[in-house]
């Protein structure tokens, strides 16, 4: 069985917990990480938890998850939710199960933020639950991976 969960961090949230508390909460990235890996762990899944600044290394990650033939991937394109296509086609080309993970409610704010192009490539979207949402994220990776088994 594949163990291994990514969990993907677009540009700037490595600033999380730093800056603009108002809209992204108190707790940092690495808040996250360890959100992430307790929420894993009774399902019997590893993380690996990685941000990046730039669009070509989430691709990398991504295929890299293929390659190492991970369980799924969680992630939070932040800034490139909206012009990525090469994140959409990465998706698309490995198949892999993607839940995407938005802090704020993408909706609610600036009309610009509101179309995904990762969403097409995703089985699962949450939004609007601030970091807690990852956790949703996870288990409902989980649940997803489990159901395409039974
Ligand atoms: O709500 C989310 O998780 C977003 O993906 C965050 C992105 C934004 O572009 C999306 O529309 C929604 C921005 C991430 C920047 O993160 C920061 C965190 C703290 C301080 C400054 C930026």
């Amino acid at each position: 069985m594949a163990k291994t969960i990514y969990v993907l961090n677009g540009p700037n949230l490595n600033l999380l917990g730093l800056r603009q508390p108002e809209i992204y909460g108190h707790a940092t990235l690495k808040d996250v990480e360890t959100l992430c890996r307790e929420t894993a762990k009774p399902h019997g899944y590893d993380i690996e938890f990685r941000q990046s600044n730039r669009e070509g290394e989430l691709v990398d990650w991504i295929q890299e998850a293929y390659f190492k033939k991970a369980a799924g991937i969680v992630i939070n394109p932040a800034g490139y939710t909206t012009t990525s296509i090469a994140v959409l086609d990465a998706i698309l080309g490995t198949k892999m199960t993607v839940v995407e993970i938005h802090i704020s409610n993408i909706h609610q704010r600036d009309e610009f933020r509101h179309h995904s192009f990762v969403s097409k490539g995703a089985k699962g979207v949450i939004c609007g639950f601030g970091v807690a949402g990852y956790a949703m994220a996870v288990n409902g990776l989980a649940e997803l991976i489990k159901n395409a088994k039974d």
